[in-house]
């Protein structure tokens, strides 16, 4: 289930390309998010989603802000989402599947903007990653 040391490294040296420029990263991630699965729209019904609007690129930036201080602690996901845990789960009652469709999408936004780095090895550790931080964010509804 965890992430090998390996993927820990792959993970590391990926993410510092994000690191700094959060906002940018995450809100192309959200924009792609809502053009390709309109469904996730029905979360944000209080935002304009449209482009280049200013909630998309604050929530791109804390939702990508997160994921960077979860690449800083990926040895304690569990404690360090742990707050974030209980918004998705209880408070904001987010499905699951969406979870997956915003790791899609940032994979897609790591591949465009970092060919190079955006090695097999590490994308398959980045989609681990990814997924460990959506099991831990939904883990509160079982
Ligand atoms: Ni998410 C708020 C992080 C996936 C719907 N989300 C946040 C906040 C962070 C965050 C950080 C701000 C919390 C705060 O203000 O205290 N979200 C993350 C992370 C992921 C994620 C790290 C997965 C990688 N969120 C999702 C998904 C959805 C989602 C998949 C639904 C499609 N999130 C929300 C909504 C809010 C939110 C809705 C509240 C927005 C607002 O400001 O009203």
């Amino acid at each position: 289930m965890g992430l090998t040391d390996a993927e820990k490294k792959e993970v590391s040296a990926l993410w510092a390309n994000v690191a700094g420029n959060e906002e940018e990263y995450g809100a192309e991630a959200l924009e792609r998010l809502f053009l390709s699965f309109p469904t996730t729209k029905t979360y944000f019904p209080h935002f304009d989603l449209s482009r280049g609007s200013a909630q998309v690129k604050a929530q791109g930036k804390k939702v990508a802000g997160a994921l960077t201080l979860a690449v800083a602690h990926l040895d304690d996901l569990d404690n360090t989402l742990s707050a974030l845990s209980d918004l998705h789960a209880h408070k904001l009652r987010v499905d699951p599947i969406n979870f997956k469709l915003l790791a899609h999408c940032f994979l897609v936004v790591m591949a465009r903007r970092l060919p190079a780095e955006f090695t097999p090895s590490a994308h398959a550790a980045l989609d681990k990653f990814l997924s460990r931080v959506a099991t831990v964010l939904t883990s509160k509804y079982r």
